[in-house]
């Protein structure tokens, strides 16, 4: 029954929660999302470095010793009395309300108190009343938002990060793959899509003995129930609720299951129009023409009885992949191998945990050659923002770094610069002219209208200094919707003034979208993949903007930060640096 880091981060942030509720000092409260985020970021398992030395928990960034000595308590016991404690002191009913996005702890501590508000159903009930509005603080605009991000709370119960996802994915594969007479073991559906979230997961295996195979299955550590058993086929519900469906095929039968399982269901069923259209029949066992089975051993195969290349699952949405293939302009999708610089993150002088020689060393160590430094302009206060004064001192040391890493990595001098509420930028333009990189962003007054946020986006992108427009929606993924902005406008803008849009890979964001990030594209805009990491484990965050990267049909040549440093340094500034 081994804790996940998944679940070890959820239950820091669910003390954060608490906390918030209670009124505690904010700044503890962001210490446990940070931890969280550390956490959620980490490649090994909590649970490992535990069961091997708890000590060196101390040693990643992030983690103090109140929260190693948590962890150790999670991985030994899978509770925390420090959390049973905040529990018993907050009502049950508090907590569902402050999942809701974009209502905070005092506006739910406000909801409960005043109209005795138990549960998201009578939250709703009370809006659709008009009660909500009557409230001090509330108002019609907060009534009409709470009912908007409703859905999404209900959504959010059911759909899980990518990211997330994975996590299960890697041990749930290594786990299956120790039963007897596994020969091959994928997962399909969503997943492997790389959708941002994954309703369910949908297993494959071939193997010699499913019932081995299940019995294997049944003993995965996140087991919660099992729902059905059958001879091929096994359904599990994880402690977390998450359906895992797994099927034993046999190898003849791979290559159909896994494209018919894979989906999506609108692409699938283009598929089988095509092979009607060829007198040929196709399910998860295969291609046939009549009884005969002529493809089904390898997707490969499949594909191309029916006259096509091979398509990246990602591109597997029904959109523009079949165009593609039939005019042999499939494109090559953009891979992690090819990304050589990460241009947006974070250093303990703002919101991140480690230093600036701590994220350049990590930098070094991921094999990036050029990364950019961009804590936070002052408007965002809680996280330290840097005055000018502080900032200039940030790129001084910069300055020697790059003298020590001369040939290995370039970093460069660069700032998240806030576009202010009411327009501009949070810094003087003389500050900003010195800064290699100015990456612009939007943080407050998120609930203007179309016109406004748009329009503070333009200004931006028309700013000389600046580079690129980090997260251009602002949705956070479950958690809030994005912000009212016209995109084909900022597109356009963006193409015309030669300016970059990002692709935050962080998981809860990925922002662009693969969508807008697609659209983008098509306007001739350069897109800037980047984790917006706060540690040095963020850094790892740069596959998961990848895989939405792909998902829009992105190349290498669509992403800035896969150019060697001279291209991308005539890119962004017109000649050689
Ligand atoms: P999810 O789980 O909601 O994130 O999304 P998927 O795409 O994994 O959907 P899921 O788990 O319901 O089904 C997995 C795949 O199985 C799906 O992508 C395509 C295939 N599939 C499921 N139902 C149908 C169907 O009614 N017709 C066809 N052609 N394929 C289906
Ligand atoms: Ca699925
Ligand atoms: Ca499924
Ligand atoms: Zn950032």
């Amino acid at each position: 029954m081994t804790i996940t880091n998944a679940e070890i981060a959820e239950t820091f942030e669910l003390m954060a929660d608490l906390l918030e509720l209670q009124g505690a000092n904010p700044f503890r409260v962001r210490s446990y999302r940070n931890s969280a985020r550390v956490i959620r970021d980490l490649p090994e398992p909590v649970a490992d470095i535990v069961a091997q030395d708890p000590k060196r928990l101390l040693e990643i960034d992030g983690i103090g010793e109140s929260v190693a000595a948590k962890c150790q308590t999670l991985v030994q016991t899978g509770k925390l009395p420090q959390l049973e404690e905040l529990r018993a002191q907050v009502p049950e009913g508090l907590l569902a309300l402050l999942r809701i996005p974009g209502l905070g702890p005092k506006k739910a501590a406000a909801l409960h108190k005043e109209l005795g508000i138990q549960s998201v159903a009578d939250l709703e009930k009370a809006c659709r009343e008009g009660r909500v509005r009557q409230l001090k603080g509330f108002g019609e605009k907060t009534e009409k938002a709470i009912l908007e991000n409703l859905s999404l709370a209900q959504q959010a119960e059911q759909r899980i990060f990518w990211a997330d996802a994975d996590q299960i994915v890697q041990q749930l594969l290594k786990h299956l793959k120790q039963a007897p007479g596994v020969e091959q073991a994928e997962v399909a559906g969503s997943y492997r899509r790389g959708r941002e979230t994954v309703g369910d997961l949908d297993v494959l295996v071939v193997s010699t003995q499913p019932s081995k195979v299940m019995d294997q299955f049944a003993k995965f550590a996140d087991v919660g129930e099992v729902l059905a058993r059958g001879d091929t086929k096994m359904s599990i519900r994880t402690k977390r609720g998450l359906q895992i469906d797994l099927r034993v095929v046999p190898a003849e039968s791979f290559g159909a299951a896994l494209q018919y399982f894979t989906g999506s269901k609108a692409h699938n069923i283009e598929l089988r129009s095509r092979a009607r259209q060829r007198g040929l029949k196709i399910n998860e066992y295969g291609v046939y023409r009549g009884e005969e089975r002529i493809a089904g051993r390898t997707e490969e195969e499949v594909y191309a009885a029916l006259g096509l290349p091979w398509i990246p699952p990602e591109l597997r949405e029904a959109r523009q992949e079949f165009q593609w293939a039939d005019q042999g302009k499939l494109p090559e999708l953009v891979r992690l191998e090819e990304i050589r610089g990460d241009l947006h993150m974070h250093t303990s002088d703002s919101d991140g945990s480690a230093s600036l020689e701590e994220m350049a060393e990590a930098a070094v160590r991921r094999r990036l050659r050029y990364i950019a430094i961009t804590d936070h302009s002052p408007r965002v206060s809680m996280a330290h923002g840097l005055d000018p004064r502080r900032l200039r001192k940030q790129w001084r040391l910069i300055d020697e770094l790059n003298d020590r890493y001369e040939g290995k990595l370039k970093i460069l001098k660069g700032v998240e610069c806030d576009i202010l509420e009411k327009g501009g930028m949070d810094l003087p333009d003389d500050v900003l002219a010195e800064a290699d990189w100015v990456v612009a962003s939007i943080h407050y007054g998120q609930r203007q209208s179309r016109q406004q946020i748009t329009e503070r986006m333009l200004q931006a992108i028309e700013h000389p200094s600046v580079r690129v427009i980090a997260h251009p929606t602002g949705r956070l993924i479950n958690r809030r919707e994005p912000y009212q902005v016209d995109l084909e406008t900022v597109f356009r803008e963006a193409a015309q003034h030669g300016k970059f849009l990002e692709i935050n890979a962080t998981p809860d964001r990925l922002d662009l979208n693969d969508v807008h990030a697609a659209a983008a594209r098509q306007h001739g805009v350069l897109l800037v993949i980047s984790t917006d990491a706060h540690s040095p484990e963020g850094l790892d965050a740069m596959r998961y903007g990848v895989l939405q990267a792909r998902r829009a049909g992105l190349s290498a040549q669509d992403v800035l930060n896969t150019r060697p440093w001279h291209e991308f340094s005539r890119l962004v500034w017109g000649k050689s640096g």
